[in-house]
């Protein structure tokens, strides 16, 4: 009997700085129905997904501030999902700015994203680990790209969970950027990574990348996946946000590399594939057979560096 999973990629379009969360979990809601008609076990949401994308610009009003945050998740506005989706029988993964405070009493901003069984039993926070933009005002940008000043990374690195008949672990948007984040969880034997992302076209840095954005996002998760022997679902807000042309191409990409579904549109879309689990096993057990290939007495600098140190010797 094989381990097959339904999955559906639950894309956003845009959604605006002054639509409620009630407005979008209107849109949540429609697609975890889309969702159930599909026979969907599990459905993905992208990144912030209750909000505007708000580190598009440098906020001085602390109030306006905390108001995209969630002191508390589920919260009165997310709860309809919550029942939904376990009336349905529908696990989910929702991206959101997390409002969290630790035992010792301090307040600490996350980007993050929980995952719900088909139960409605929680089975995990993730809090994103690779923190990209920049932390105080540039005016010379277009728009800003400050998750640096609203979030910090999440103490917990990346953690892998069974769940969903398999090993399910997650990581968030420019995490996927990084090789580290799918080897880390991939020498834990996942099986399936959730990504949620919320990437403008523009790159102000390096305008140069902006024609690059769609190939690079594959790039990376096909990458992720192949190299692990794992599944991984990519979702996107996409279109025009607030002036601001952001990536849609979400995708579920397979343990070979594969991409087996796609978006089609860059506004709300459910995209769905049957995800066989075992497929795993046709890389974790051959070419990525980890013990048996892995040389990990010479990755030395990968965990003892952050950044690159060039040989003293003239090049
Ligand atoms: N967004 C972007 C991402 O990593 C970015 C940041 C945009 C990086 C464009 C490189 C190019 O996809 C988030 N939210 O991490």
């Amino acid at each position: 009997m094989t381990r097959e999973l339904r999955i559906g990629a639950a894309q956003l379009g845009p959604i605006a700085r002054n639509d409620s969360r009630a407005d979008v979990v209107v849109r949540l809601l429609d697609l975890l129905s889309q969702a159930e008609a599909a026979e969907v076990e599990l459905i993905v949401y992208p990144e912030l997904a209750l909000t505007t994308f708000f580190p598009r610009w440098h906020l001085e009003d602390d109030d306006e501030i905390l108001s995209f945050y969630e002191p508390s998740m589920p919260s009165p506005e997310t709860k309809p999902l919550f029942d939904a989706a376990a009336e349905a029988g529908i696990g989910f993964c929702l991206g959101y700015a997390e409002l969290h405070t630790s035992p010792d009493g301090k307040v600490h901003r996350y980007n993050s994203q929980i995952l719900v069984e088909r139960d409605g039993s929680t089975v995990a926070t993730f809090r994103k680990i690779h923190i990209p933009g920049h932390e105080h005002n540039e005016d010379w940008r277009e728009f800003q790209h400050l998750e640096r000043r609203y979030f910090e990374p999440g103490p917990d690195g990346f953690g892998v969970w069974p769940a969903f008949g398999g090993l399910v672990g997650m990581m968030i948007c420019n995490d996927r950027r990084w090789p580290e984040t799918y080897r880390v969880m991939g020498l834990r034997g996942v099986e399936l990574i959730l990504c949620g992302y919320n990437t403008p076209i523009h790159y102000a840095p390096d305008p140069g990348q902006d024609r690059l954005q769609s190939f690079h996002n594959h790039l990376v998760m096909q990458a992720g996946a192949y190299q692990n022997g794992t599944w991984v679902v990519g979702v996107a807000k996409g279109g025009v946000e607030e002036g601001v042309h952001s990536l849609a191409e979400s995708a579920i990409i397979a343990p070979s590399g594969e991409i087996v579904a796609r978006a089609e549109t860059d506004g709300d879309e459910l995209v769905v594939a049957t995800c066989d689990l075992d497929w795993c096993r046709n890389y974790k057990e051959t070419l990525f057979d980890f013990d048996y290939y892995r040389m990990p007495e010479h990755y030395g600098r990968i965990t003892a560096q952050r950044g690159a140190v060039p040989p003293q010797e003239a090049p």
